[in-house]
């Protein structure tokens, strides 16, 4: 028996659903969702039966990137509520049985934030060493790294002329981790939070903390673990929180260093290999190509197999940065609601802490945009102006934003058929998807074979059954490549999960007869031997062991 199951922890056992509070539900009437808003919806969250909240920033912000540019990180942003609306929201969780992870942004700040408003006053100010700064080279950048959202990471200055650091927009200034009064400055932020009852800290682009950027190092830098176990000794270390990395080039390898136990750093990764499936190697995510499913099966396999009990996965299809899963990898239209189960079973099937993306629980879609003027996200609009200025048609780049940007993501959610989809009784700050007359929580309650009630019988199963947790993976080798077919073992017991990825008939045949149908999206008994065709997007679990439970 592996140590991990006899130390297991909650987090281990929960599924996590993320809230992007902007988009979620408002209560103002301002069009923009807020923490009264997620508040009146925790009993929708409790039915659904998920462990914890990820709450994408609430911290006051000048919103250059949604929030993730922290402007006061012990003040909620104006627009979302109070600190009492906040410690509303921990409290009211709580009663409900659900914990709150904070998004904890630290590898940058806004440069309103008064730490950057010092540190660029002048060379010697107290705060200088707070951030990155460098001379230029002949008038020109210190070298030639790039910002995530295209263009030179490093800005002049003008008071100082000197430049500083930015691996993302130009309002989002690098910290200096090498200065140990930044990193105490952080902790102590961190046990603020903490003591206010939180279950835990996403934490955003962690692995980028360790840079060393003279040497164009940005991702894995040498000191990054240290750092790690430092924090994790400073604030929430023993105490068990979630604490998950947002850790885009993390290996294998790479994640045990982060999620070994032995190691006292984090809980779990976010890894994102399947997540660069579709688009060309080696260049960015606007370069699309089609997924093809042999390479996910490699890839989960990897994952499912290589940690061993060293390590802790997430499993997620979708995030606030993502397009929407169903539009990407199965089928928004015919097949809407088979293609979002099937996926939802092949997620939640897997070993690892599952997080669901508010709307994915009802197969929200992305909403597609024809004009410029329809994009609110900075990553999107900085993407245009770049292809615009290379020559790249119109055509072209609404293809890539259509199929990848960010806003995908962040529609507001459909909470019914009423007017902006019960989301705001204002103008929403992002336009609806139209399609929210059929696509809303409200429909998805009140029919019983919704892909709601999918998401809630496995969030279910996964408290039921320590095979879903601990159990081992294994392929199923022996199938057409559309099919993605997978046994879990767990104490003499096993499971066959089999999903058709495809909008086409496949074959699949069995020589063990199940006890028992786990789950499905179909109407179908699987308790016979088989040898059948498996319709479009068909999903199944049975149990293999000659005994039902
Ligand atoms: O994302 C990290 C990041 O690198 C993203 O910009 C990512 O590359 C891109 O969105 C993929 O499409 C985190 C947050 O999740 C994101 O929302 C922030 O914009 C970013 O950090 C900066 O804080």
């Amino acid at each position: 028996m592996n140590h991990l199951k006899t130390n297991n922890h909650w987090w281990q056992e929960a599924v996590v659903y993320q809230v992007y509070p902007r988009s979620f539900q408002d209560s103002s009437g301002d069009g923009v969702g807020d923490l009264a808003g997620i508040i009146q919806r925790l009993d929708y969250l409790k039915k659904l039966g998920i462990s914890a909240i990820w709450l994408s920033p609430v911290y006051q912000s000048p919103n250059d990137d949604n929030g993730y540019d922290i402007s006061d990180y012990e003040q909620i942003m104006a627009e979302f509520g109070t600190m009492a609306d906040m410690e509303q929201l921990i409290d009211e969780a709580q009663q409900r049985g659900i914990k709150i992870i904070m998004d904890l942004v630290v590898n940058h700040t806004s440069d309103e934030h008064p730490w950057f408003i010092e540190s660029r006053s002048s060379k010697d100010n107290p705060y200088r060493d707070f951030y990155v700064w460098r001379t230029g080279l002949d008038g020109s950048c210190p070298n030639d790294l790039e910002s995530t959202f295209l263009g030179s990471a490093w800005q002049l200055d003008e008071p100082t002329g000197e430049y500083y650091l930015h691996l993302f927009s130009q309002k989002q200034p690098d910290l200096n981790w090498e200065n140990p009064n930044v990193r105490q400055a952080i902790y102590d932020m961190m046990n603020f939070w903490i003591d206010k009852g939180i279950g835990g800290f996403r934490m955003d682009v962690i692995d980028l903390v360790g840079k060393i950027p003279d040497q164009k190092i940005t991702g894995n830098g040498p000191k990054l673990h240290d750092y790690l176990q430092e924090m994790n000794a400073q604030t929430f270390g023993g105490k068990d929180l979630l604490t998950v990395g947002e850790t885009w080039g993390a290996t294998p390898e790479i994640a045990k260093l982060y999620s070994d136990p032995k190691r006292n750093e984090l809980s779990m990764v976010f890894q994102f290999e399947h997540v660069g499936l579709d688009e060309q190697p080696g260049k960015s995510k606007w370069d699309l190509r089609p997924l093809q499913i042999r390479e996910l099966k490699n890839v989960f396999s990897k994952w499912q197999t290589e940690l061993g009990d060293q390590g802790w996965n997430s499993l997620f299809w979708n995030n606030h940065d993502l397009p929407r899963i169903v539009s990407r990898w199965g089928n928004d239209s015919t097949y809407r609601i088979q293609s979002a189960k099937m996926l939802a079973i092949l997620l939640h099937m897997l070993k690892g802490t599952p997080y669901i993306y508010q709307g994915e629980e009802i197969g929200m879609t992305n909403r597609v945009i024809q004009d410029i003027a329809e994009m609110e996200d900075i990553e999107s609009k900085q993407m245009y102006a770049d292809r615009r200025q290379k020559g790249y048609s119109q055509t072209e780049i609404f293809a890539s934003i259509n199929a990848k940007g960010r806003d995908n993501a962040r529609t507001p959610m459909q909470w019914d058929d009423t007017e902006n989809a019960g989301f705001t009784t204002g103008i929403p700050w992002l336009a609806v998807n139209e399609n929210y007359h059929e696509i809303n929580v409200a429909q998805a309650l009140a029919d019983k074979n919704s892909i709601f009630y999918t998401y809630q019988k496995l969030i279910e199963l996964r408290k039921n059954h320590p095979l879903i947790i601990w159990g081992s993976f294994e392929l199923v080798e022996d199938t057409t490549e559309e099919v993605f077919a997978y046994y879990r073992h767990y104490q003499g017991e096993s499971w066959l999960i089999v999903c058709n990825f495809s909008d086409q008939e496949q074959g699949f045949s069995l020589d063990k007869t199940p006890s028992e149908t786990i789950i499905t999206n179909t109407e179908k008994d699987y308790k016979q031997l088989f040898d059948r065709t498996l319709e479009p997007y068909e999903a199944f679990v049975v149990n293999l062991s000659n005994h039902a439970r």
